[in-house]
């Protein structure tokens, strides 16, 4: 059983106003992808970010090369992915969310960006759904959103 405390708190003080970043979102299972657009623009907003960039991609296994392309362009601090993969559909599962989480990190280390994984891999819809919550709720969008302005403000500081 989750203690609580299974996941991260935001640091005191984070506030990502002067930041550009940028938010990829994935077309395949768009309803649920677009609540984690609206979680990680509720995170982004709770964090003071003005700058939003979008872009969307046809699938999570478009993710990385959409992330590395924009990482690379000089014009963004972070990135948040967002995606839904859903075992029960797909035999590709593994492949579609093994690609889309080693390209993205492959992305990060290759740039130097932070691009936070806000996808979302899971058996069902009703655990989809679980994860893609309103505000208040648990969002992983949301999640990604502030993980991505607390990492590029821990590049800053050691740049
Ligand atoms: C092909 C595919 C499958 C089977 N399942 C998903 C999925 O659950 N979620 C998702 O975002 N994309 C899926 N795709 C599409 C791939 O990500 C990709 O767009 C295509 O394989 C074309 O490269």
């Amino acid at each position: 059983m989750a203690s609580g405390d299974d996941r991260a708190t935001i640091p005191e003080g984070l506030d990502g106003h002067d930041l550009r970043v940028g938010v990829i979102r994935a077309r395949w299972n768009a309803t649920i992808v677009q609540r984690l657009v609206d979680g990680a623009h509720r995170g982004l907003s709770a964090l003071e970010v003005e700058n939003v960039i979008e872009e969307s991609v046809p699938g999570c296994f478009e993710l990385p090369f959409a992330a590395r392309a924009m990482a690379a362009s000089g014009r963004i601090d972070a990135i948040v992915c967002l995606g839904v993969v859903i075992r029960g559909e797909t035999t590709h599962y593994e492949i579609v969310a093994e690609g889309a989480a080693n390209g993205i990190r492959e992305a990060q280390f290759a740039t130097s960006i932070p691009i936070a994984f806000g996808l979302l891999t899971v058996e069902n819809d009703a655990q989809a759904l679980a994860r893609s919550e309103g505000e208040g709720g648990h969002n992983v969008g949301e999640e990604a959103a502030m993980v991505a302005v607390e990492m590029a403000r821990l590049r800053a500081r050691w740049s």
